[in-house]
């Protein structure tokens, strides 16, 4: 085992959130939880983004990331979350907004540390008037706006990387 001194070598991601509102009906299934939308966090590969949409590219970080572990607000039942396949996300309903820590996991032949990521779930859509402070819109116009998109771009580097894993990492 030896480290390709002086290399470094990164892959794409994004990761983040989007959120829609939930239909009258669907907040009645639950009606003592107050629940007001549905949203799913992810980490997604960035590297193939020209093939898809807005949300990223195919889930191709399965072959580098052995899991992912999404850690909710503690108000969700079994807040850590652990994904151990693409794709790598959470999908939950609620009512509100919080901070997600995201712990990336490589595969053992990787010998890195896990990295975290922290990404502020949002649910509430900018308005033209949006001060931070103001109060959220009113559900029928969320609607309207249509869904919430949270997402950042990011670089996962290895720096000095052990030899077999530099050939997985450019065998993809
Ligand atoms: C807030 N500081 O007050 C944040 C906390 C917590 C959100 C938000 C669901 C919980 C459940 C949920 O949306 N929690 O179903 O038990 O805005």
């Amino acid at each position: 085992r030896v480290r390709v001194r002086g290399l470094s070598i990164y892959r794409p991601i994004i990761y983040g959130n989007t959120a829609v509102v939930l239909t009258p009906e669907e907040r009645e299934a639950h009606p003592s939880r107050e629940h007001t939308h549905r949203w799913t966090v992810a980490v997604r590969s960035a590297a193939s983004a020209e093939d898809s949409d807005i949300v990223g590219g195919a889930d191709d970080l399965g072959y580098f990331i052995r899991r992912v572990t999404f850690k909710l607000h503690e108000t969700y039942p079994n807040p850590s979350r652990n994904v151990d396949k693409p794709p790598f996300e959470v999908t939950e309903t609620g009512w509100g907004e919080f901070e997600i820590q995201i712990r990336i996991t490589f595969i053992p032949e990787a010998a890195e540390k896990p990295i975290i990521l922290y990404h502020h779930l949002k649910l509430h859509p900018w308005t033209a008037s949006g001060a931070d402070t103001e109060a959220p819109p009113p559900a029928e116009v969320a609607v309207q706006l249509g869904p919430v998109h949270s997402w950042q771009y990011d670089e996962i580097v290895f720096t000095d990387p052990f030899q077999q894993f530099l050939n997985t990492l450019t065998a993809h």
